[in-house]
C-alpha cells in the first residue's frame, strides 16, 4: 500500500524525546480523542511503529500525533504513543508539543488548551520558554499495597492515577542511581509483571503499566527526590515523567505532605527537574501543575518505499 510522506518535528523535554507528527498522518475521523486513539491502535498501528521503532526511532521515543481537537476552545488535539502502544497522557510530550507549536509560529506565550484521550490539559508557555501543564484530575487509589516479587520479597507501593496508572515505590530495590540502570529496569519490570499476575490494577481494571521508584536527590538544594520511571515498553524515562510526577503529587497530597502553594521538585534519573504544585478539588482529587523545559532539535520527512521491509519499523520485542 502506498503511504504519503510523514512530516515530524523532534524535541526533548528534560532529556526525554518527543516526535510530533505534524502532517501526513491517517484520517482518524472526528469525535473524542479516546475514540480516535482506539482507531489509531486498531487500524493504523504502522504509524506508531514507523515513528517510534527502529530504524527511525528507538525504545525511548514518544510520538505525538497532532489532531484537530474535539473539546471546545482547544488549540489542538494530540494522541501520544510509544514503542508498544498508545499512551493515555504524557506531560513531557505535552511540553514538547507546546514548544513545537511555538517553533512553528502557531502559538505564543500564554495559555493553550490541548485535547487528549483522557481529557483537556492546559499548557502555559512562559516568556522564559518553560512550559507548565495543568494535568487532568489525579488521585491516589491505594497506599502501601503489598506485592510479592520473586527474589525481592514483599514490595510495597502506592497506586495512583496521574493521566497514566503508576505503582510508586519509595526506597526499595536497587539505589536510584544512573549507574544502576540495568538493575533498576529488572526490578521495576519484575514488579510490573507481578502486579499483572496478582490482579493488582488501576480503576476499571486498567493495567498499571508505569513503575516509579524513588530515592534521595543528589543535591537537596536542587530537588526533593530523584526517580526512575519504567515506561510500558520497558524504556526508562529520561525526564522526571510528568504523569509520574502528577501521581507523586497526588500521593503526597493524600498523605498530607504537600499543600497548595508548596513546590515539589522531582529530579529524574538524569537529575533533570520538573517542578510540581497542586490545586485541591472538592472531591479530594488534585489538579497537578508540572513545569519543565523542552528544546526542538530536529525536523524530518519520512518516506515509505514499498520495497523497504522495515518502512513501518522493526517491531519492539516487548509485547504490551
Ligand atoms: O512525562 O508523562 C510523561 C511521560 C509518560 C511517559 C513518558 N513520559
Amino acid at each position: 500500500m502506498e503511504r504519503a510522506p510523514l512530516h515530524v518535528i523532534d524535541s526533548h523535554t528534560e532529556g526525554e524525546p518527543t516526535r510530533v507528527v505534524i502532517a501526513g498522518g491517517p484520517d482518524l475521523g472526528t469525535g473524542p480523542l479516546a475514540e480516535r486513539a482506539q482507531r489509531l491502535r486498531e487500524n493504523h498501528d504502522w504509524l506508531r511503529s514507523a515513528v517510534c521503532n527502529e530504524p527511525r526511532g528507538h525504545e525511548a521515543m514518544v510520538g505525538a500525533l497532532l489532531c484537530e481537537p474535539h473539546a471546545a476552545d482547544c488549540c489542538c488535539g494530540v494522541i501520544f504513543f510509544n514503542n508498544v502502544s498508545t499512551l493515555n497522557m504524557c506531560i513531557h510530550g505535552s511540553i514538547g508539543l507546546t514548544v513545537t507549536l511555538a517553533h512553528l509560529g502557531k502559538i505564543g506565550p500564554g495559555t493553550h488548551r490541548i485535547d487528549t484521550p483522557v481529557g483537556v490539559v492546559v499548557a502555559e508557555l512562559r516568556e522564559d520558554g518553560s512550559v507548565e501543564i495543568a494535568n487532568v484530575p489525579s488521585y491516589r487509589k491505594a497506599a502501601a499495597v503489598a506485592v510479592e516479587v520473586p527474589h525481592w520479597g514483599t514490595v510495597r507501593g502506592d497506586i495512583a492515577w496521574g493521566g497514566n496508572w503508576f505503582f510508586l515505590i519509595d526506597q526499595q530495590g536497587p539505589a536510584v542511581d544512573f549507574a544502576n540502570l540495568d538493575a533498576l529496569t529488572a526490578f521495576a519490570w519484575a514488579v510490573r509483571q507481578e502486579l499483572g499476575a496478582q490482579g493488582i490494577t488501576g480503576d476499571g481494571g486498567m493495567e498499571i503499566d508505569h513503575i516509579e521508584l524513588f530515592g534521595p536527590p543528589a543535591n537537596p538544594h536542587l530537588a526533593d527526590s530523584r526517580n526512575f520511571v519504567l515506561c510500558p515498553g520497558k524504556a526508562y524515562d529520561r525526564s522526571p515523567c510528568g504523569t509520574g510526577t502528577s501521581a507523586k503529587l497526588a500521593c503526597l497530597a493524600a498523605a498530607g505532605k504537600l499543600l497548595p502553594g508548596e513546590i515539589w521538585r522531582q529530579a529524574s534519573i538524569l537529575d533533570t527537574v520538573f517542578e510540581g504544585r497542586i490545586e485541591l478539588l472538592a472531591d479530594g482529587k488534585i489538579i497537578p501543575r508540572v513545569s519543565g523545559r523542552a528544546w526542538v532539535n530536529g525536523q524530518s520527512t519520512y518516506h515509505f518505499d514499498p520495497t523497504d521491509p522495515f518502512r513501518d519499523g522493526i517491531p519492539s520485542p516487548i509485547s504490551h
